[in-house]
């Protein structure tokens, strides 16, 4: 099958790159790049790693900075925050820095940050940076500051938020990085809407309502986030209602495991154990699999049950080689990523990205955020999966759809995955810097 008709633009890599580039560039920060002027005005965690991905092209030096700055904000606790705040901006955001107050938490960093998490792919994106120009990091000795610090992350993650069956957990619906996905949807029901602080909604001058999440979720956002700082951000309120495994979150988990193994080893250490971790995640994570959708669903821990719905996420255990993954399920994944559902290999108007929701779902809305529209760090993620398998072929075929739309539109947050059509911000930093590294 062949892909949409995209309009006859040959994007010229040149052109591109320079345009990819003017965009991360505007939007450093002096030490980071924020994900968006405007929208989201200081540092988010896992778009400095896919940032950093894209960087390391343009200036491995920066990349290094980009990931060393979020790195330097971790918790006592090992935790990397969600937001690192920029004081010089700190009414454009909310919730702000002043909501979080964490100067006054135990364990806080000396800058002020969230006290949430999001999905940790930070490990693997310092291994690709290094990899890059391994003698310009070592010259700068980048691994040796990492290491310990990655160390510590994922035991945050081991040791706070996974339970006996070793999968972690989030705790709010941000913490997923997929704000609004459906997946939450059953879990935030028992959440309430009404949370002390007023609900602000900067947000809503920078992006249209309709491509946001709504003011009732924000209700619960914000009364979830109240709780969790409420209690210290301390992992340890045993009704907090909201404790979800994600998919996304798990397998990025994994991945970057492994990706610590290679560090470990790059440094002349032993990467058993980071690989023995990989390996016990992949296990745990069988509690996560839905053998009809063959996909990798939610788990709810409230109610012990299976949010039993397709996203994109479920599919980043194809980012784990062959051997790592139970038997069958590497082509399992395949075909549910090639299938209907998400790229539509063999359908009349395939996607020409993969939807972040179930494309067959009477619910899914092409436009609005974690509900249906595409987005490149996934799709980006996707891709790397498909090649991970050796579909370098069928992945390829994904680039420049991918980047023209990325170009026409203005490298936007993210695109219906059948027209192409932009949404969300634009000059968005990570579909710039992933634009960067699939023309590199
Ligand atoms: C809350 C910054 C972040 C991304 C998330 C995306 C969106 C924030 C928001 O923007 O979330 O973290 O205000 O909606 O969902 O993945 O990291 O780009």
């Amino acid at each position: 099958a062949t892909l949409p008709d995209r309009p006859a633009i040959v994007h010229d890599r040149v052109a591109t790159l320079a345009a990819a580039t003017a965009v991360v560039r505007g939007n450093w920060g002096g030490a980071y790049t924020v994900p968006a002027t405007g929208l989201y005005p200081h540092q988010w965690s896992w778009d400095s790693a896919f940032i950093a991905i894209g960087l390391r092209h343009l200036s491995p030096r920066r990349a290094q900075l980009e990931l060393d700055s979020l790195l330097s904000s971790q918790w006592a606790d090992g935790r990397l925050p969600q937001i690192v705040y920029d004081a010089r901006r700190d009414d454009d955001y909310a919730p702000s820095a002043a909501f979080w107050g964490s100067a006054d938490l135990p364990g806080s960093p000396p800058v002020p940050t969230t006290g949430l998490i999001q999905p940790p792919v930070h490990a693997w994106a310092v291994w690709l940076v290094h990899a890059h120009e391994p003698a310009e990091s070592a010259r700068r000795g980048f691994l040796e500051r990492a290491y310990p610090r990655l160390v510590a992350w994922h035991r945050y993650l081991r040791e706070r938020r996974a339970a006996q069956d070793g999968l972690a957990a989030v705790v709010h619906p941000w913490e997923s990085g997929t704000d609004n996905s459906p997946l939450w949807d059953d879990a935030l029901a028992r959440v309430p809407g009404t949370p002390r602080a007023p609900i602000e909604r900067p947000d809503l001058q920078h992006a249209d309502a309709s491509e946001r999440p709504s003011n009732k979720e924000y209700g619960k956002y914000f009364w979830l986030a109240e709780r969790y700082r409420d209690h210290g951000c301390s992992d340890a309120d045993p009704d907090h209602p909201f404790v979800v495994n994600d998919p996304t979150t798990n397998a990025l988990w994994a991945r970057a495991e492994l990706a610590l193994a290679d560090i470990a080893e790059a440094l002349g250490r032993d990467g058993a154990a980071h690989r023995a971790e990989a390996a016990r995640i992949v296990a745990a994570m069988e509690a996560l699999w839905d053998a009809d959708l063959e996909v990798y669903v939610a788990l709810d821990r409230r109610t012990g049950e299976l949010v039993r719905k397709a996203t994109v996420g479920g599919l980043m255990a194809l980012l784990l080689p062959a051997d790592v993954l139970p038997p069958g399920r590497a082509d399992a994944l395949l075909r549910t990523a090639q299938g209907p559902r998400f790229l539509d290999v063999d359908g009349a108007a395939p996607q020409f990205m993969a939807p972040s929701y179930d494309a067959t779902a009477p619910d899914l809305d092409p436009a609005l955020y974690w509900r249906g529209p595409a987005w490149f760090n996934m799709m980006w993620l996707l891709l790397e999966g498909l090649r991970t398998h050796g579909l370098d072929a069928r992945a390829e075929k994904y680039v420049d759809p991918m980047v023209e739309a990325a170009v026409r539109e203005g490298f936007p947050e993210y695109v219906n995955p059948w027209t192409g059509d932009g949404h969300g911000t634009r000059s968005f930093s990570w579909t710039a810097a992933l634009t960067v590294d699939l023309l590199s």
